[in-house]
């Protein structure tokens, strides 16, 4: 076969992929659906992006830039179609920003023709990732995202980085205008989001404060801190909203999802949690419900995970893995979560405000010890034999 021919080949397998139709997973808690097939996968970045179609300069049709992974992504509907800013990581282990649109929602996402060229600030980042989108009040879409740079005060420490929160804005996710980087005082900070409303005329950030790059330390929880400017931001007051816990889901650390979303009751969350085992770090997804006008008071908060790896979800470049940065509730009060498995690829799962308010307001909280465990486990079989015991006497 000839370079034409292999091409040919290589874009016909990719046009498959890409035009799969996806369904959901016949699986029911009545809180969410997931769905059949990843939704974005290395597989579906653009082969323009990886192969030399020249055969005068790539005569044996190698792929001269690698994809590892896509996960991780920012998540927006517009114009009607859904969109996603997908962390691309390429072999070179450097992650960058790139836009996925669906029609739907659950399949076809196919990439813009370009990844996003991200202006850098006066300290350029090593490596950008898990950018949140928000439409703010003030009419543009932001994109925070971790900034990470090698920490220049451990010079001999290879490892040793500093994460920050960098701040981008656009108004049609191609054309994007970098601000300075969040200052907080607070050593490190990575799972940064920007509340979409203003509060007391400022901006409102959730934070997660951290000592090192990987350990949060001391600085473990979700944290809240206002700012007067977007251009300059900076958070003088952080304090934690959700903190970590021991023996739960978030013993190691946690950190804000997307932008919450606001219902009627108030704003919902997503966020994860991490646990350590001996097999290493475990990220689950939680949910949790704050005030609507006071958006950093928590008011509702089900005990454990949402949703946590299964299956081959559990398997990839970081194994146990899920973690979410993106959702969209749509105009019918539709829910799409678009949520990562083990930092490789993409997937979605789909939901409704009105069952996720359910399950966020009806489901009981941790009592933080087995025995309280059981007792909510009884409490509900009595209900359920006396509503039985009622039903049958009913039908009688
Ligand atoms: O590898 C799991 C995740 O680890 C980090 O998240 P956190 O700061 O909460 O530990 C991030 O690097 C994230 O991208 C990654 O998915």
């Amino acid at each position: 076969m000839n370079n034409q021919q292999t091409l040919t080949e290589l874009l016909a397998r990719q046009e498959v992929l890409l035009g799969l139709l996806n369904s959901p997973i016949e699986q029911h808690n009545g809180v969410f659906q997931r769905w059949q097939q990843p939704i974005i996968t290395a597989e579906h970045v653009p082969l323009s992006w990886r192969y030399d179609f020249n055969p005068l300069t790539n005569p044996l049709l190698q792929e001269r830039i690698g994809v590892n992974a896509t996960f991780n992504s920012g998540a927006l509907l517009k114009d009607g179609q859904f969109h996603l800013v997908v962390r691309v990581e390429g072999n070179d282990r450097k992650s960058y920003f790139a836009v996925a649109q669906s029609p739907n929602g659950v399949d076809n996402f196919r990439f813009w023709d370009y990844p996003i060229t991200l202006p850098e600030t006066d300290i350029p980042d090593t490596n950008v990732y898990d950018m949140r989108l928000v439409e703010h009040q003030d009419g543009y879409i932001y994109g925070l995202f971790c900034t990470e740079r090698k920490d220049l005060d451990q010079p001999h420490d290879l490892s040793a980085a500093v994460a920050q929160c960098g701040i981008a804005r656009t108004k049609d996710l191609r054309n994007w205008e970098r601000l300075s980087d969040l200052v907080t005082y607070s050593g490190q900070q990575r799972n940064v989001v920007l509340h979409p409303e203003f509060i007391d005329g400022k901006y409102a950030f959730y934070t997660r404060p951290q000592d090192g790059f990987i350990s949060v330390g001391s600085g473990g929880g979700i944290g809240w801190g206002l700012s007067n400017s977007i251009e300059n931001a900076e958070i003088k007051h952080e304090e934690i909203v959700d903190t970590k816990v021991y023996h739960t889901i978030t013993e190691v650390k946690n950190g804000q999802g997307p932008a919450p979303i606001k219902t009627e009751q108030g704003w919902l969350h997503l966020a994860h949690g991490v646990r350590n085992t001996a097999a290493g770090l475990r990220y689950v997804l939680y949910m949790f419900m704050t005030e609507l006008q006071r958006p950093w008071i928590v008011t509702h908060k089900p005990a454990g995970h949402f949703i946590a790896p299964q299956h081959e979800e559990r398997v990839g470049d970081v194994s146990n893995v899920v973690f979410s940065n993106g959702w969209i509730a749509d105009d019918n009060g539709q829910v799409f979560i678009y949520y990562a498995s083990s930092d490789t690829r993409m997937h979605v799962a789909t939901s409704s405000i009105a069952q996720l308010v359910d399950y966020v307001t009806n489901s009981p909280t941790d009592g933080l010890r087995s025995a309280k465990s059981v007792e909510k486990i009884v409490h509900l079989i009595n209900r359920n034999h006396a509503f039985l015991a009622k039903s049958k006497g009913v039908g009688e």
